[in-house]
């Protein structure tokens, strides 16, 4: 007998913004027409991270910090499938720092939703990478993810939602989803995702939030230009959002591509003995 998980009610803080990503997500599949047996949402650990409980999809529930590497790995096993990683500040840009870096590099076309609320919420509000200097005693200054992303010279689909404006967001899901179902490689979109209870930042966020393709100059095909933009409008005080990178070729660059093909991958491969038991015979004979 086969048996389906229901999703769960979301356990997230009334008025947390991940709920407008989980509506967003919900929105797109379904504009999208993606079968739900062919979305698999690989979450990270934290509040974010538990995404996937609330969706009747395949989920699956990474280490911290290691949804990229999860995730990159599902979708070479079946190119198939439409694969998104969804996680938190500090799950990405802490701990999984370094597949973050590699994600881009990678290009495999898988969308990277990074939930942003500059802050640890599920351990009760400690400072993380993004976490504004003073908070919770922090020294540091906040790490930029999209002037990291777009520094990387890779043919990515970079851009930043708000999670006070689910509409642009469901569209530029869409967007992303669309790019990487094509093959065309990684899609990465930071949401600006307030934790009401240990940061919230929806009055400040609302009034600071600049979208891009508003500014002089915008160009998302023009990564040098669009990181100037982005650092112009942080070093003002701004917050940009938008699309941040749209490659203008349409090439089909997914890493999958390279690796896998267009065939199902290895989870479809026929790995039964006897259908493989003259190719092993002769790889044994040829090490003898
Ligand atoms: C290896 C490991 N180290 C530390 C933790 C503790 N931990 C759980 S969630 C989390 C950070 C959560 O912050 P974030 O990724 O921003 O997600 P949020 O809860 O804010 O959505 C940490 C450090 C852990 N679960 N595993
Ligand atoms: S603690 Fe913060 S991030 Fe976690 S569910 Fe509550 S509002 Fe959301
Ligand atoms: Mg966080």
């Amino acid at each position: 007998m086969v048996q389906s998980y229901k999703p769960v009610p979301p356990i997230w803080c009334p008025g947390c913004g991940d709920f407008s990503v989980l509506a967003a997500v919900k929105r797109a599949a379904a504009d999208l027409k993606i079968p739900t047996h062919e979305l698999v949402l690989v979450g990270g650990i934290g509040c974010s991270g538990s995404i996937h409980n609330f969706l009747e999809i395949n989920g699956l529930h990474a280490l911290h910090g290691r949804l990229l590497a999860q995730a990159v790995g599902v979708k070479l096993a079946n190119p198939s499938l439409t694969v998104v990683a969804a996680g938190g500040d500090g799950d990405g840009y802490a701990i999984g720092m370094g597949h973050f870096m590699h994600a881009f590099k990678k290009n495999a076309s898988i969308l990277y939703i990074v939930m942003n609320n500059e802050t640890y919420g599920l351990t009760k509000g400690q400072a993380s990478p993004t976490s504004q200097l003073g908070f919770e005693g922090n020294v540091e200054p906040p790490f930029h993810s999209i002037l990291t992303a777009l520094s990387i010279p890779a043919p990515n689909f970079i851009a930043r939602t708000f999670s006070g404006d689910p509409k642009t967001m469901t569209a530029i899901l869409e967007e992303a989803l669309r790019f990487n179902r094509e093959g065309r490689g990684f899609a990465f979109v930071e949401d600006l995702s307030p934790c009401v209870t240990y940061n919230d930042t929806y009055k400040l966020w609302r009034e600071k939030v600049t979208d891009v393709s508003k500014l002089p100059g915008y160009d998302p095909t023009d990564r040098k230009a669009m990181f100037r933009l982005c650092l112009e409008a942080i070093e003002g005080g701004r917050i940009p959002i938008g699309v941040m990178h749209r490659p203008k070729d349409g090439a089909r660059d997914g890493l999958e591509l390279k690796l896998v093909g267009e065939k199902l991958g290895p989870v479809r491969t026929d790995i039964r003995i006897e259908s493989n038991l003259a190719a092993y015979q002769k790889l044994i004979s040829g090490l003898a």
